[in-house]
C-alpha cells in the first residue's frame, strides 16, 4: 500500500466522519509550524539561535531564544487560517484571542511551544505539545476562562519531537499515531498507526534528585521499585529520566514505562512542575488512547476541572498497570491516614 501522509490520514478522517473540515485545517496548520520549528532547532548554532533570550515567562523560567522565536512561529501561522478563536501558551501570560483583522473559528488552541528548552544547548531531544479544544458556542471574545475545561473535552492533542529524526505523534480521538518528517518531501508519513502501550513495564522515569522532597506514598511507591526482585513488586526495575517530556512520554508509547512528576516539598506553593493545560492534559489523552493511563497521583488526570491557564499539576502516566499500581500506594497512605 501507497505511503499515508498526515493530510490523507486527516482527509480520510474527515470522509469517516471523526473530524470537522476546520479542525483538520487547524492540525495541518500546527503540522507546518512544527516543520518550521524543526527546521530552527535543526540549525543549532548555526542558526544563531541557541542561549537565553533575556527574558522570562509568567511562570517565572528564563526563555531560551527557542521558546520565543517557537512561540511566534505557533502564534503567526495560526493567526490568519479563520479556524481558531484563541490561542494560550506556556509563553504567554494570558490567552491571545485571534486579531480583529481575521475572521474567527470555533477551536481553542493551547501550547508548549518547547518543551524541555533547557535541553536545547546540550543537543538532547525537546518538543511542541499542543491541545485543542472547542470555544464555547456564546462566547465571542475568548478570554481565559473558556480554556478552562477538563482534559476529556480535548477534541485533538499531540506532540512534535524534535529528535534524531522529526515526528508528530497525535489524536483525534480515534487511536494514537505517529508520523515522520520526510525531509526531503517536506511531509509528515504514518510510521506508526495505533500505538499501543504494554499494560506491564519494568522501567521509570522520575527525577531521583527530588527524592527526598517527596511525600511518604511517593517514597514507599519508588523504594519499591528499587528493592526490585527482592521487594514486595518481585521484579527488577530500570530507570531513564531525558528531563524533555516529550522524549520520555515518546520512549513510554513506544516501548512502555511510567513518567512520575510528582508533587514535592521544595516548593510547596507549587502543585507540582508540570502544566495541565499543554502539558499534562495532551499528554493524558495520547496516552490513554494508546491503552495506558494517566492520573495526578490519585485520581484520572482527563477529569480534572481545571481553575487556571497555567497551574500545575502531579504527573504519573503510561502503563496501566504500573499507573493503577501507583495510585495504589498514594489511595492507601490517604485513606489510612483519613
Ligand atoms: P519546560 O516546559 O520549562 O521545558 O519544563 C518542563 C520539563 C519537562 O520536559 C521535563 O519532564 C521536566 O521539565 C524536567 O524537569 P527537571 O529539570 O526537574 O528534571
Ligand atoms: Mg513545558
Amino acid at each position: 500500500m501507497s505511503e499515508i501522509s498526515l493530510t490523507r490520514y486527516l482527509i480520510e478522517e474527515q470522509r469517516n466522519d471523526r473530524i470537522k473540515p476546520d479542525l483538520r485545517l487547524l492540525i495541518e496548520v500546527v503540522a507546518r509550524a512544527c516543520k518550521s520549528i524543526s527546521v530552527a532547532v535543526g540549525k543549532g548554532a548555526l542558526g544563531g539561535v541557541l542561549g537565553d533570550a533575556g527574558t522570562g515567562n509568567v511562570q517565572g523560567e528564563a526563555q531560551k531564544k527557542l521558546d520565543v522565536l517557537s512561540n511566534e512561529i505557533l502564534l503567526e501561522a495560526n493567526a490568519w487560517g479563520g479556524h481558531l478563536a484563541a490561542c494560550a501558551s506556556e509563553e504567554m501570560d494570558h490567552s491571545q484571542p485571534i486579531p480583529d483583522m481575521y475572521p474567527r473559528g470555533n477551536y481553542l488552541l493551547l501550547f508548549d511551544p518547547l518543551d524541555g528548552s533547557s535541553n536545547i544547548d546540550v543537543n538532547v531531544s525537546v518538543g511542541t505539545i499542543f491541545s485543542v479544544l472547542r470555544c464555547p458556542d456564546d462566547v465571542v471574545q475568548p478570554e481565559d476562562e473558556h480554556f478552562l475545561q477538563p482534559g476529556t473535552a480535548q477534541v485533538a492533542a499531540g506532540y512534535c519531537i524534535y529528535g534524531p529524526s522529526t515526528m508528530l505523534v497525535l489524536t483525534i480521538g480515534n487511536g494514537t499515531h505517529a508520523f515522520t518528517l520526510d525531509r526531503e518531501q517536506g511531509s509528515f508519513v504514518m510510521t506508526q498507526p495505533n500505538m499501543r502501550i504494554p499494560e506491564e513495564t519494568k522501567e521509570f522515569a522520575v527525577n531521583m534528585s527530588n527524592q527526598r522532597h517527596w511525600e511518604a506514598p511517593m517514597q514507599r511507591y519508588v523504594g519499591d521499585l528499587l528493592a526490585g526482585k527482592e521487594g514486595p513488586r518481585g521484579k527488577d526495575f530500570n530507570m531513564r529520566w531525558i528531563a524533555s517530556m516529550v522524549a520520555d512520554v515518546h520512549r513510554i508509547l513506544t516501548r512502555g514505562g511510567i513518567f512520575i512528576y510528582p508533587w514535592d516539598r521544595k516548593d510547596p506553593g507549587k502543585p507540582g512542575k508540570l502544566r495541565l493545560m499543554y502539558e499534562a492534559n495532551p499528554m493524558s489523552l495520547l496516552v490513554e488512547q494508546a491503552g495506558g493511563a494517566a492520573s495526578d497521583g490519585r485520581a484520572r488526570m482527563l477529569d480534572i476541572a481545571p481553575t487556571q491557564l497555567h497551574q500545575r499539576v502531579p504527573v504519573f502516566l503510561g502503563s496501566k498497570g504500573e499507573v493503577e499500581a501507583a495510585m495504589r500506594y498514594h489511595l492507601e497512605h490517604d485513606a489510612a491516614a483519613a
